[in-house]
């Protein structure tokens, strides 16, 4: 028994040793018999952690400006002068904005006093143009002094000084412009100030201040009351109470429904509308007859996104600026209702909204938020696309390649992957910065939905986006801060972007000289005739590779590629980059091929023009 062990051992050596000989691994393309891909592949999940959302991709720079959450206190503000600083709900702005900041002027203050915001850990304070609004009640003429001012250095990089008249029976609403000069890092306040000698004795009110650079033309809770209002993030944002977020800091819903969309819009993305299926984080399941004013008010936010001017939902649109419908083809009943004790009511759930739903808006793709059979109705309507999550180790990414192979077509079944990323080592630590390994892991699984694409029809790496010093979850696709030119793709980012910038319409079937591993590959063509050929090496050695496309005939000779590689725990930082793609060509021709290196832990695209 031992020998042949032995024998079957060596024989396995020397299969992949033999191929070496012969010069790699050869894949050979064909330019007929694949089945269209799904264009969908590469997006990305955005959710408000991290600070992703107010503090990150929203525009507003001052943190607590409208005191929304549980507790805000005077988080983020500090007293200039000497002057009591206090929230204050005697004053409240709207109904929506309940708490405002009451400035206390001691008797006898002379000079100029007011207070600051250091907005989210620092004010990023760059060579631009700056919006500046807020709101302030109680008697005062005279001049404010807004300023961003570094913290240590005490340089000031912007001034700005405007005459107002306030007035103490209501808020009064200001709003000014101002350039400012280059700050050498973020550690910057913004602040506001009066002629204390003016006030002394008495106080003023300031609400709602906003700090704009020049900006660029989901769904839970932890109780039902707690859910995303899409309704209460609308319109003017002294309307928008802002709600606790889910991650343990408030969210001011300035970032708000339509501003999601505005952002969807500019780039050119498909978006997914997720509704709230009646699940909360904290406990409390909402199920039965008493979820039907929550299926009305998704009725409502769809009117309101998709009808037209003489609806009341849309007429309301149309006043906010946007006459035109939003561009929903894709709806998500809750997320990971398989979580939280939600598997049990889950198929009631999905039906009530997907009834009421599929039966006024039919062309809309529905998505259940778990691909759990066990939560799901039996059957599923005709159709459904169904959700599911991957946060796993590199070699979690690699048995999963195979996922989607053998999994039953038909139906109108889709796949979404909503989430996934490499979030652990194999040993089971914690991965904070995404590495070159976990990236070439996940580039092996997108391989492996790429291959599978009539069936998953969308993917989306998560989470996008955090503040680097105020992040709860990490890894993330990029990250930011408060510093000049902090804006940080990870590996993996550049392992999403190598993917995305390299999409065919249709999957090539690829006959190869070796098995799957430490290779992975697959091929697309585009409708005009250009080839991708997408190669993963998970393992350590560099592997030669030949592409052939035999059929090919008006190849181009030469050939692009892009390689993507670095040591196996090798991270991109913030401010400090390594791991990027790094394009070259190759010669070669249709039937003899390009060859090329593929490093260990690399990922390669080929690209052949015809
Ligand atoms: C500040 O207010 C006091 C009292 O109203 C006034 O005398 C003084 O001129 C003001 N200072 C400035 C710089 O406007
Ligand atoms: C938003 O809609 C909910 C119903 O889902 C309702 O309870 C709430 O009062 C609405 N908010 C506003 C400001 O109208
Ligand atoms: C729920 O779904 C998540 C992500 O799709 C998965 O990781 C988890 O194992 C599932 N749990 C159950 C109980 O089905
Ligand atoms: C096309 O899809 C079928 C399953 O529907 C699969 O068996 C076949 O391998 C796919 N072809 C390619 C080139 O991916
Ligand atoms: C784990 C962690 O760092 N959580 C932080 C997330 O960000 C908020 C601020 O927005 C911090 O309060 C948390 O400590």
């Amino acid at each position: 028994m031992l020998s042949t062990v032995k024998i079957f051992r060596s024989l396995v050596l020397a299969v992949p040793l033999l191929f070496r000989l012969v010069g790699g691994a050869t894949l050979t393309v064909s330019t007929t018999g694949g089945n269209a891909s799904s264009p969908l592949l590469y997006g990305l999940m955005f959710e408000d952690i991290n600070n992703s959302g107010d503090g990150g991709i929203h525009g507003q720079l001052l943190q607590n400006n409208g005191f929304q959450g549980n507790s805000p206190g005077l988080t983020a503000y500090a007293a200039v002068g000497a002057v009591t600083l206090s929230v204050d709900t005697a004053n409240p702005l709207s109904t929506a904005i309940t708490s405002s900041l009451k400035v206390s002027v001691p008797s006898g203050t002379a000079g100029q006093v007011g207070f600051s915001n250091s907005g989210y850990l620092g004010v990023p304070v760059n060579a631009d143009t700056y919006a500046n609004y807020f709101w302030m009640k109680g008697a005062y003429t005279g001049d404010i002094t807004l300023e961003l001012v570094g913290i240590s250095s005490g340089t000031v990089y912007a001034s700005k000084t405007i005459s107002v008249q306030s007035v103490s029976s209501s808020f009064t609403y200001y709003e000014t412009t101002y350039t400012s000069t280059q700050a050498p890092d973020g550690n910057n306040i913004w602040q506001l100030t009066f002629n204390g000698t003016s006030v002394a004795g008495g106080a003023l009110y300031f609400d709602l201040v906003q700090l704009f650079p020049v900006t660029y033309h989901a769904r839970e809770g932890a109780s039902p009351a707690d859910r995303w209002k899409w309704n209460e993030t609308i319109g003017p944002v002294q309307n928008r109470p802002g709600r606790q977020g889910d991650w343990g800091y408030p969210n001011t819903d300035a970032l708000g429904l339509m501003e999601y969309l505005q952002w969807t819009e500019d780039m050119g993305l498909a978006n997914v509308l997720a509704i709230w299926s009646g699940l909360s984080l904290g406990g409390g399941i909402v199920s039965g007859s008493a979820l039907d004013p929550y299926v009305e008010d998704a009725l409502n936010e769809l009117e309101f996104l998709l009808g037209d001017t003489s609806t009341t939902w849309g007429a309301l649109r149309s006043s906010y600026g946007h006459p035109d419908p939003y561009p929903i083809t894709m709806l998500e009943i809750g997320n990971e209702d398989n979580l939280s004790s939600g598997c049990g009511t889950y198929a009631s759930r999905f039906t009530a909204f997907y009834d009421a739903i599929h039966a006024a808006y039919p062309d809309i793709t529905i998505i259940a938020s778990t691909s759990a059979t066990s939560c799901l109705p039996n059957p599923l309507p005709s159709g459904v696309w169904t959700d599911i999550h991957h946060y796993e180790s590199p070699s979690g990414f690699i048995s999963l390649f195979n996922e989607w192979d053998n999994f039953p077509r038909g139906n109108g079944r889709g796949i979404f992957v909503g989430e996934y990323a490499n979030t652990a080592t194999d040993s089971g630590a914690t991965t904070y910065w995404s590495t070159v390994q976990g990236a070439v892991s996940e580039a092996v699984y997108m391989i492996g939905l790429e291959r599978n694409s009539d069936l998953v029809k969308m993917a989306s790496y998560a989470p996008m986006m955090e503040h680097f010093n105020m992040a709860e979850w990490s890894p993330d696709l990029m990250g930011v801060d408060s510093d000049p030119g902090s804006v940080t793709g990870s590996v993996s980012f550049w392992v999403q972007y190598l993917f995305s910038t390299h999409r065919g319409s249709t999957i090539q079937p690829v006959t190869s000289t070796v098995g799957f591993g430490p290779l992975y590959w697959v091929a697309s063509s585009t409708t005009t005739g250009t080839y991708y050929v997408k190669i993963a090496n998970y393992g350590t050695t560099t592997e030669s590779v030949t592409v052939t496309i035999p059929e090919a005939t008006g190849a181009s000779s030469s050939a692009g590629l892009v390689t993507l590689t670095g040591g196996a725990t090798t991270s991109n930082y913030p401010l400090d980059v390594s791991v990027l793609p790094v394009s070259s060509t190759v010669s070669g021709s249709a039937s003899g091929g390009w060859t090329f290196n593929v490093p260990g832990y690399g990922v390669a695209v080929l690209t052949v023009t015809t």
